[in-house]
């Protein structure tokens, strides 16, 4: 497929997309997140990646949905859009994503960060969710996501009233994993994508099913859960292989079945 608003390719067993609408700081237009969507899912479905990167520019990881294409939307319009229906797809990728944030991630931009499982924040970026300031509120995620993941006091300042998080608070408050030097963030997400990629690929799935299932389930039935995925690797042969070669104390080769 030929992409005009990404960049695709691959690293050793990384997937690695570049949202690449610089002149308009990356904003998510229709066109830009089904092609995001038709990447992941090609990444998603190649046995020979292990995880997957996603990144943006220089100056914007990504400022929100794109406005231009909004502003004159009637809610009929909006409605059938099926514009935000897309980020549920984020939702289906089984491999791991991070994020590689660098410079701006605000509305949308936050939210795509957000719906990733682990983020990596340049010394510059900037997470914000300001939708008020434009007469909405965030709608892919935003209220929700942000709220699990650093609680509601802050949440509601980062929403109601556009308070801005840079890198290091981000990292204070648990919303992303580290903060790196710019000339580092690439580097540094595609090594800890490696990393993942040496894992046994059945078990990461299993792990981050169950861990996205503690936003959704009861503890009762999180548990419950997390015990049947646990159950069910014992009938793949990568359990077996894991626990051989850590008695013979040699290195596993997974075979993701
Ligand atoms: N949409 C469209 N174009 C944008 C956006 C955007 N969100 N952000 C920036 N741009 C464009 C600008 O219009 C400008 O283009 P042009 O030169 O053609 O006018 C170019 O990018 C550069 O931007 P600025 O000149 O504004 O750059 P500054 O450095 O002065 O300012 C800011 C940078 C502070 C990031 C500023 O651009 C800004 O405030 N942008 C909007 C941020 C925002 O409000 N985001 C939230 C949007 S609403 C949203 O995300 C709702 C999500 C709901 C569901 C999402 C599903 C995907």
């Amino acid at each position: 497929m030929n992409y005009t608003t990404i960049l695709v390719e691959t690293r050793g067993r990384a997937g690695l997309i570049t949202l690449n609408r610089p002149q308009a700081l990356n904003a998510l237009n229709q066109v830009l997140l089904t092609e995001l969507t038709a990447a992941l899912a090609a990444f998603d479905a190649d046995d020979s990646l292990g995880a997957i990167v996603l990144t943006g520019n220089e100056r914007a990881f990504a400022a929100g949905a794109d406005i231009k294409t909004m502003a004159e939307a009637s809610e009929t319009e909006i409605r059938q859009s099926g514009f935000i229906e897309l980020f549920d797809h984020l939702a289906r990728i089984q491999k791991p994503l991070i994020a590689a944030v660098n410079g701006i991630a605000l509305g949308g931009g936050c939210e795509l960060a957000l719906a990733c499982d682990l983020i990596l924040a340049c010394e510059t970026a900037k997470f914000g969710l300001p939708e008020v300031t434009i007469g909405v509120i965030p709608g892919a995620g935003g209220t929700q996501r942000l709220t699990r993941a650093i609680g509601k006091a802050l949440t509601m300042e980062m929403i109601l009233n556009n308070r801005q998080l840079s890198a290091a608070e981000a990292l204070h408050f648990g919303l992303v994993n580290r903060v790196l030097p710019p000339e580092r963030l690439l580097d540094e997400a595609l090594t800890l994508a490696e990393s993942l990629a040496a894992r046994a690929p059945l078990a990461v799935r299993a792990a981050k099913q169950a861990i996205n299932l503690a936003f959704e389930e009861s503890l009762t039935d999180g548990l419950h859960t997390e015990r049947e995925l646990f159950y069910r690797l014992f009938s793949t042969d990568d359990q077996k292989e894991g626990m051989q070669a850590f008695l013979a104390r040699r290195k596993p080769d997974w075979k993701g079945k």
